[in-house]
């Protein structure tokens, strides 16, 4: 419990709402490298890895979505937009029958990017419970 409250704060970002440097990459005005991309949903390689495959698809827009708790009736079809991308993500990385889908949410679910993000890792054999 220590370990894990060290780890959240460590990574603590509050949700102030500002844009995050995702709308750069989104924008392209930071490359990234992008494994799936549609008229939504925008897929790319973290670049702090923590599998070998470890892909981040987000939203391209926002639309208030800093975190999945901030959901609403009107973020529904993107939800699953971005579900079912993550799955394209993984058919494409050929780790599509063992992989992991992870949201942080929050401080506390040590999440440091306050714009919606699914991370899809595989690669390697997983373990749980997470940390
Ligand atoms: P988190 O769930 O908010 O902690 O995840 C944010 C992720 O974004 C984390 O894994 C970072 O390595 C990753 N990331 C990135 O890929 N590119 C960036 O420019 C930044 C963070 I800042």
């Amino acid at each position: 419990r220590a370990a894990h409250n060290e780890e959240a704060a460590a990574k603590a970002a509050s949700d102030t709402g500002a844009p995050t440097i995702f709308d750069k990459i989104v924008a392209k005005e930071i490359p990234s490298d992008i494994v799936y991309e549609d008229e939504n949903v925008l897929a790319f390689r973290d670049i702090n890895p923590q599998a070998p495959v470890h892909v981040l698809v987000i939203p391209k827009l926002r639309d208030g979505l800093t975190t999945l708790g901030k959901a609403e009736p009107r973020h529904t079809e993107v939800l699953g937009q971005l579900l079912h991308a993550s799955k394209i993500v993984a058919e494409k990385e050929g780790i599509v029958d063992g992989f992991r889908v992870v949201i942080n949410n929050g401080a506390e679910g040590c999440q440091s990017v306050y714009h919606l993000h699914l991370h899809v890792l595989g690669g390697r054999q997983m373990k749980w419970p997470p940390g």
